[in-house]
């Protein structure tokens, strides 16, 4: 039974509830997430009085042009879970290598660990369109109280704890799961509180909705082309429209509630496509399907992948079921 404009602190005590024997790690760990989002939040929203715009002047691992708020929200989430001392290591698009977090005393005895996006989409930031923060939890994998390794963070997404993504729009949700589906809480600024606005989110098996950037169609696999082709001929069953906004949490959020599929393919430019696997593919791919989705990378399912290197990309096909099951049918005859 969902519980009327119950907060987000209420349902993570209703749901620890469900973990009986969970220590309340997982629980200290998503609060810390939601105070460090209200923060990022605040400056997000006023980016643009406060001389917080353009470039930082640097550039990251992927040769990216950091944004000041990229780096900020970078900044604000590392430092959250370093202060709140629940996380034993952290990678993050923005950092070269993983963090290690020894605690006070060098002996850290937590046993989570956090890959993420600070702030997904950044490029849209000078022009007002809305933007994200991704993150993915696993259980370490090396003994608790030794240095974190690489093997820590280069877990396939089937084993995520839990994942979830912030969305900075016309309104700021935070939608997460823990493997128990997925809630969406929407934050109300003037009481600095969350509050379930989406409970138990179910992605539509089918949708109107295709998004990709079609700029690069001569560079897309003759698969995709011919998926792309497919949405638009004028049939009875393909009443499709196109809608991409290049901030990839803001696409997935509105097609997980209306029906859709993303996709972000290999092309002749990007042979692994764009996206990352690790702390963009990964725990969006978790929220999909725990929503009812689908996330593949035309072939495999992300979530099975392997991964071998923390920055490593992956070809992106998510979304609604039946949807991506047509485009994987063209993938698998055209390549
Ligand atoms: P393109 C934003 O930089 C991002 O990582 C995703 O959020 C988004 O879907 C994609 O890149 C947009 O890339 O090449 O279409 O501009």
């Amino acid at each position: 039974m969902v519980k009327k404009n119950q907060t987000l602190g209420e349902f993570i005590i209703d749901n620890q509830a469900a973990f009986p024997y969970s220590s309340g790690e997982l629980s200290r760990l998503i609060r810390s997430l939601r105070l460090a989002a209200k923060v990022v939040n605040h400056e997000v929203n006023k980016a643009g009085l406060v001389d917080i715009l353009g470039l930082q002047g640097d550039t990251n691992i992927q040769g990216e042009d950091q944004q000041k708020l990229d780096v900020y929200a970078n900044e604000t989430f590392i430092q959250t879970l370093i202060n709140r001392e629940i996380v034993c290591g952290i990678a993050s698009e923005e950092n070269d290598d993983f963090i290690t977090i020894s605690g006070k005393n060098m002996d850290n005895q937590n046993k989570y660990v956090v890959l993420m996006d600070p702030l997904d989409g950044s490029s849209n930031i000078d022009v007002n369109v809305s933007v994200g923060t991704i993150f993915s939890i696993y259980r370490r994998v090396t003994p608790i109280g030794t240095p974190v390794t690489k093997e820590d963070f280069l877990q396939p997404g089937n084993k995520q704890v839990a994942a979830g993504y912030i969305i900075y729009g016309t309104s700021t949700m935070l939608v997460y799961t823990t493997g128990c589906g997925v809630n969406g809480f929407t934050l109300n600024p003037a009481l600095g509180s969350w509050y379930l606005s989406h409970p138990d989110i179910k992605f539509p098996e089918n949708g109107s909705i295709y998004s990709m950037n079609e700029g690069n169609y001569v560079h897309f696999p003759l698969g995709v082309k011919k998926y792309i082709k497919y949405c638009q001929e004028e049939k009875e069953d393909r009443p499709y429209t196109s809608r991409y906004i290049g901030s990839m949490v803001s696409d997935i959020h509105r097609n997980m509630i209306k029906g859709g599929i993303f996709i972000y393919p290999k092309s002749s430019k990007a042979n692994n496509g764009k996206l990352r696997l690790l702390y963009e593919c990964n725990p969006m791919a978790f929220i999909v399907e725990q929503a009812g989705g689908k996330a593949t990378d035309g072939f495999t399912r992300i979530m099975d992948i392997q991964p071998t290197e923390l920055h490593q990309r992956a070809p992106f096909f998510c979304g609604s079921k039946n949807m991506v099951d047509k485009a994987e049918e063209f993938m698998q005859k055209y390549g």
